[in-house]
């Protein structure tokens, strides 16, 4: 066979072989690279001075002791040592992304808020989707909620909407906050297990406060493994009010719907994909959005006045209670685009500052007892992490609008300096500096409060466990059963079984048939004792939009399929995959026995993506086999690329069988009998690989599960 002319032997665009000398001066060498300016940017310390050699420090004789006074050397150290901030106590793991909302339509009638005044208007943006439970380097296919915090830099100052993709909290009051991230966080004695809630302490906690069991059906639901950051919905959670140019208001919950939809991954995916990639998502979204794809969300309310809060079964202020899409149906009033990846994570992504007490005019908050504990939190917590008051000089940070009063100094002032002698207020200084503004100032809605100061929970909050029941029943029995097999995993990995019954008779007041499957499960003989409710569940009707598998996105867009190919594979088969995913606006990576190229039967070279080896099936949302009769038996002899089949099997992918692939189907183990109308012929035709592409818009193969 000819030799092939790998395309990875050529140098990447971007690459430059640099031009090198040996060592600068008289003294001797040993044999180090230097680069050199040579006419392009010069190397300087932070104070400017240009670089002579950034490979030695500077020492008394060859072998000598360093020199003290080497400031160039002191310098780059000295910065290096200093380079990590705290990572956020929770949220650490997180992924920023910058784009824009464009509003659909004018809301004046509902909120003054200036970005929602004008059809069409757009607002720059900011967001950061993250784990809550893991440290800044953990996984991203950890089992956890997602954080969904967007910044809107509008025209009247930033609106911060820290919110999450679940819409409801494990907790009602704040101060509950510390115990809940302590607990489910490393166990502080032996500072292990990182970003896992299956552990003793978070089942102690949680199966001790039952008024977090409606979040954690969402938790173990596969809400909590997306299978992108791209297809997951994001919740503002707490109530919110918009008020208008009147000063009326409206209560408003805030939802974001992603335009693909929603995705998870199977739970066995998960730990693979873990050890596979554990950049998975934040890989996805800076590939997507580098090859020009942005990630897209629609924005909706959902709106309601006093008189509905009075009738609702359960409170409003209620952080553990949403409100069915069914009864007040989410009105979409903007679109989000996420089309930029940022130029510097750290700068950017890390130094971000979210503050739910950020909102503008036309929004305000509600008596939520998690939200005014938030609104305290955050503030406190750019302090630490970012130290100085002045973080609002980060450009991330940092208003779109003129910024102007009287705050003064303070460490990392940044910003122009102030010029002029008014540092205060009021002043009878011609140049005195910025005045208030009645008109378009920030009011908070004059709300009328009266009570006696005390420590209490409103007996409002007392239901625990309706609507946890509500989003057991609005499952589809695949996702039940998810649901199920997660309790189970978590309770599992959980040492005392005192706490594995306590949450079992908790669950017994959710639904019976799961308290049952759970205990079972666990390998009980007797259902441990029901838990007495503080307030008993009762039945609410079903809610559809709660099911992921009862809103499929009906679409392939936006995922990535993979081909497993080898050296003469059928070339006009792999053309005609590749049109149809393309058609589908879909991605294509071709994974072969080694990454440096193959030679298709038309003897083209094409680029390989992956090795078998480093890309098995669990990175890819469908999967085909397209090989030569040699190819099909050299893989056959490979763990890894029978395991990429048999996983692809039992997380019920759609598999394109090409040419030969029933050779390695059959070596793995998935033979004839097991292979269902999820596996798909893939001749060399269009037609062919346009029904495959069609069946992958179910995403997966339900009935085989
Ligand atoms: Fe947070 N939360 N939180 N939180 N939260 C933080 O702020 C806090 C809560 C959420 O990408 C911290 O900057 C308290 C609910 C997101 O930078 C901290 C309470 C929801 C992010 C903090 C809550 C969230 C945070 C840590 C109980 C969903 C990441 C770092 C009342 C609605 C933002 C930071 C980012 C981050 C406090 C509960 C969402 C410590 C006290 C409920 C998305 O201030």
């Amino acid at each position: 066979m000819a030799k092939k002319s790998s395309p990875k032997s050529k140098p990447e665009s971007g690459v430059k072989i640099p031009s090198t000398r040996s060592a600068p001066g008289p003294g001797p060498s040993g044999g180090e690279t230097h680069q050199v300016a040579g006419g392009g940017e010069v190397l300087t310390t932070q104070q400017g001075i240009p670089v002579a050699d950034d490979q030695n420090t500077a020492t008394a004789g060859a072998r000598g002791p360093q020199l003290l006074e080497d400031f160039v050397m002191r310098e780059k150290i000295f910065h290096f040592d200093h380079e990590r901030i705290p990572e956020r106590v929770v949220h650490a793991r997180g992924y920023g992304v910058k784009g824009y909302f464009e509003t659909y339509e004018s809301l004046s009638e509902l909120t003054s808020a200036d970005l929602f005044q004008r059809a069409g208007e757009r607002t720059e943006v900011f967001a950061r989707l993250s784990t809550v439970a893991g440290s800044a380097g953990s996984m991203d296919l950890a089992r956890d909620v997602r954080g969904f915090a967007v910044k809107f830099y509008t025209k009247e100052g930033n609106w911060d909407l820290v919110g999450n993709n679940m819409p409801v909290f494990f907790i009602q009051d704040a101060m509950k906050f510390p115990d809940l991230v302590h607990a489910v966080k490393a166990e502080p004695d032996r500072g292990f297990p990182q970003a896992q809630s299956a552990h003793d302490t978070l089942w102690d906690f949680i199966s001790l406060m039952p008024e977090s069991m409606h979040m954690v059906m969402w938790i173990m639901s596969d809400r909590a493994i997306p299978r992108s950051l791209r297809f997951m919905e994001g919740f503002g959670v707490h109530t919110f009010r918009f008020i208008d140019d009147t000063g009326d208001s409206t209560y408003v919950k805030f939802h974001w719907k992603p335009v693909l939809g929603t995705q998870s991954v199977l739970w066995d995916e998960a730990v693979k994909i873990n050890g596979a990639d554990p950049d998975f998502h934040r890989r996805d979204m800076w590939n997507t959005i580098d090859q020009g794809h942005p990630a897209e969300w629609e924005l909706g309310v959902q709106t309601f006045d006093d008189a509905f809060a009075d009738s609702f079964e359960f409170d409003v202020l209620d952080a553990t209670k949403l409100i069915p899409e069914e009864i007040i149906p989410v009105r979409p009033v903007g679109r989000m685009v996420l089309n930029q990846n940022v130029d510097n994570f750290f700068a950017e992504t890390e130094q971000v500052a979210f503050c739910t007490a950020n909102v503008v005019r036309g929004i305000d908050f509600t008596n939520d007892p998690l939200l005014q504990g938030r609104n305290f939190s955050y503030l406190d917590t750019q302090l630490k992490r970012l130290g100085s008051p002045n973080f609002t000089h980060i450009p991330v940070n940092a208003p779109r609008c003129p910024v102007a009063n009287f705050q003064r100094d303070g460490h990392m002032m940044a910003t122009a300096p102030p010029t002029g002698r008014a540092n205060y207020e009021p002043n009878s200084w011609s140049d005195g500096g910025p005045r208030e503004d009645p008109e378009r100032g920030f009011t908070s809605f004059p709300e009328a409060i009266e009570g006696d100061k005390r420590r209490t929970r409103p007996e409002s909050f007392a239901d625990h466990f309706s609507q946890a029941r509500q989003f057991y029943v609005s499952q589809q029995p695949v996702e039940q059963q998810h649901l199920t097999d997660a309790l189970v995993f978590e309770l599992s990995k959980v040492k005392t079984t005192a706490i594995q019954q306590r949450m079992v008779g908790q669950l017994r007041n959710i639904d019976d048939g799961l308290a049952q499957a759970v205990s079972d499960g666990l390998g009980f003989e007797e259902l441990p004792t029901r838990i007495e409710p503080a307030v008993e569940a009762v039945d609410l009707d079903p809610s559809p939009a709660l099911s992921m598998l009862a809103n499929p996105p009906g679409t392939f867009a936006g995922r990535r399929f993979g081909a497993l190919v080898c050296d003469g594979a059928d070339a006009k088969a792999i053309r005609a995959l590749r049109r149809a995913v393309k058609n589908h606006q879909a991605s294509l990576a071709l994974i072969a026995p080694s990454i440096h190229g193959i030679r298709d039967s038309d003897g083209k070279t094409l680029e390989i993506d992956e090795a078998v080896k480093g890309g098995p099936s669990v990175l890819f949302d469908a999967v085909a086999i397209v090989l030569t009769a040699d190819g099909a038996t050299a893989m056959s002899k490979e763990p890894a690329a029978r395991d990429f089949v048999t996983d692809a099997h039992a997380h019920a992918k759609f598999v394109g069988m090409g040419p030969n692939a029933k050779t390695l189907l059959d070596a793995a183990g998935v033979d004839e009998s097991m292979r269902d109308d999820g596996y798909l012929d893939l001749a060399s035709t269009n037609k062919s690989a346009d029904a495959l592409l069609d069946a992958c818009c179910d995403l997966r193969f339900w009935d085989r599960v």
